[in-house]
């Protein structure tokens, strides 16, 4: 059993100015994840434009930069079984109108535009994000050996 996916979840300005960032780093802990990197970190232009290149032609791009820039993001790596996708289920659907009760978005967002949380949405790019955003060193690997079934 490999339980070494990693995903990249970022608290964006409002969910840090809000206070709801304790709340992602307990749902995460206590789902079963296990932080492996933390930090408080002013995001600048050129990071942001790498992270949402895939956005760059949306008309809510020039929105969407001044938003993530308005303040400190709390970005995180976890690490556990099929992380990604349990991220993603766990944050809710992009525009909280769709988000479920129960998800962090679905309890604690209305807006797209201010949807509090970033979660990788594949393996793939989560290896990418989290290249972004941390150095190697950053990362902390756990040496300690737990039993399979403790996540
Ligand atoms: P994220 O990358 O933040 O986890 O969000 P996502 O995959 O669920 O959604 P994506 O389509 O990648 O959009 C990234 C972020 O852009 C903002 N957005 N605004 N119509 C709009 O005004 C609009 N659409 C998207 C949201 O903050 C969204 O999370």
């Amino acid at each position: 059993m490999s339980n070494t996916e990693r995903t990249f979840i970022a608290v964006k300005p409002d969910g840090v100015q809000r206070g709801i960032y304790p709340e992602v780093l307990r749902r995460f802990t206590q789902r079963g994840f296990k932080l492996v990197a933390i930090k408080l970190t002013l995001a600048d232009e050129s990071l942001l434009r790498k992270h949402y290149a895939d956005l760059q032609d949306k008309p809510f791009f020039p929105s969407l930069l001044s938003y993530m820039k308005s303040g400190p993001v709390l970005a995180t790596v976890w690490e556990g079984k099929d992380v990604v996708k349990q991220g993603r289920s766990m944050l809710g659907a992009t525009n909280p109108l769709n988000s479920a009760p129960g998800t962090i978005r679905g309890d604690f967002a209305l807006d797209t535009g201010r949807n509090i949380i970033h979660g990788s949405d594949s393996v793939e790019n989560a290896k990418k994000e989290i290249g972004l955003w941390f150095k190697p060193e950053e990362l902390v690997e756990s040496k300690a050996t737990l039993a399979s079934w403790i996540y």
